[in-house]
């Protein structure tokens, strides 16, 4: 395997973040407590090699202010066009939780359109009010709550690896792959963070799960975290473009509820890392109890955090501070204990877009095309039909001409 290639270059982020988010955590206690006791409850060990405490100073205290003070202009034109007669009328709303005034009328002002106007909506990449997004979550949650850990699916289907929040590349990725509901999907986690788009990206799929729940799957990344996303990109954008931490919470409440994997006709598993020391059987993960924030350790984290290695014998310690390495050996017997033929996983950046290993037992699947805008991979998706005859489907990324990139771009420093 060429490690250089196939490296993730978030190798570093489990523990970047723990650094991080302990900084946040000390520039702004009086903003967001609530969710600073959470993650003071849940700081990450350091499994190895301490790193100094100056090596992440990126964070600056104007990153993580509390920012805009207005509602986007786009969602304020749609409401005073269409609710002339309501806005005065209703103070009576019970949900206090609105950290934003603005949002707080932003929520009563706006019924909600119905399901396939937001998906519509969402599609042209516009994103949804705060209420709409509540009320999508409370839906998604009814179907998330009655799925298993390793929700069972039937071919055919198409997996899908880490998308990023690169909106314009998961409409390519429909283009090429069908449309849902024609098509069905699953998406293995890593929706969100480092794109542009992350709001877009994961509302768009959790409204397609709402209304197809037949037709698409979605299990959890590393990335779907309160903790991860606070460093990587979707709060701040959460911040931007709502103006509250609201929608952040709404979303990250769903990621507990997200199942950890899938079984393809009983054959193929599917996961956005790998295996784990602590599991030998596809019935051990079905009595974790994923309902909560990705642990530090244990056989949920190395589930959704560890990677493969051609070298490694057994399992070996991740540079990624999380999760394992894991070798050959352990995926053969990990194959004939649980009768499976193949695992399908993603999680780490493959130039072609795609990588099989270990002798066609295991495959990793990229889906976000020149990954951060700028790495020049390929993305792919990884097509079952009836018989589970894999089809590779490769694609680049969306045209620049195609790309919503905004006008003038902070440069955050999860780019650099
Ligand atoms: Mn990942």
């Amino acid at each position: 395997m060429d490690k250089n290639k196939s490296g993730d270059n978030n190798s570093d982020e489990k523990k970047e973040s723990n650094q991080k988010v302990e900084e946040k955590n000390n520039s702004d206690q009086s903003e967001h407590e609530k969710i600073q006791s959470l993650i003071a409850t849940e700081e990450i060990p350091i499994k190895e090699n301490n790193i100094s405490k100056n090596m992440f100073t990126g964070i600056t205290p104007d990153m993580i202010t509390v920012m805009p003070q207005k509602t986007p202009n786009l969602i304020l034109e749609k409401e005073s066009s269409n609710n002339n007669n309501e806005t005065n009328n209703n103070n009576n709303d019970k949900d206090n939780s609105n950290e934003n005034n603005n949002s707080l009328n932003q929520s009563q002002v706006r019924p909600c359109s119905n399901l396939d106007e937001q998906i519509e909506q969402l599609r042209k990449c516009q994103y949804i009010t705060e209420m709409e997004v509540k009320f999508l979550c409370e839906k998604a949650k009814e179907l998330f709550i009655e799925e298993s850990n390793v929700q069972s699916i039937d071919a055919p289907i198409t997996i899908c690896g880490d998308i990023h929040g690169q909106f314009d590349d998961l409409t390519e990725l429909f283009n090429r792959g069908g449309k849902c509901p024609e098509t069905n999907y699953l998406f293995m986690g890593d929706f969100v963070d480092r794109g542009f788009n992350s709001v877009e990206t994961f509302l768009l799929l959790l409204a397609l799960k709402v209304r197809y729940p037949d037709r698409i799957t979605l299990i959890r990344g590393n990335h779907e975290t309160r903790q991860i996303t606070q460093v990587y990109g979707f709060y701040d954008e959460c911040m931007r473009k709502y103006g509250s931490i609201n929608v952040w919470r709404y979303c990250t409440e769903i990621f507990d509820y997200l199942p950890i994997s899938a079984i393809i006709d009983g054959k193929i598993f599917c996961i956005h890392g790998g295996l784990s020391p602590t599991i030998d059987t596809i019935d051990e993960i079905r009595n974790i109890d994923r309902k909560q924030e990705v642990p530090h350790d244990g056989a949920m984290c190395d589930l959704l955090w560890s990677d493969p290695d051609q070298d490694q014998k057994g399992f070996g310690i991740s540079p990624r501070g999380a999760g394992y390495l894991f070798g050959k050996d352990v995926v053969e017997t990990f194959e004939q204990l649980n009768k499976i033929q193949l695992i399908a996983r993603a999680h780490q950046l493959v130039m072609e877009g795609y990588k099989m290993m270990f002798d066609d037992k295991l495959v990793t699947i990229w889906s976000a095309p020149n990954y951060c805008y700028r790495c020049g991979n390929m993305a792919s998706i990884l097509k079952l039909d009836e018989n589970l005859k894999q089809t590779i489907i490769p694609f680049n990324a969306a045209s620049v001409d195609d790309r919503r990139v905004p006008a003038k771009i902070p440069v955050p420093d999860y780019f650099l």
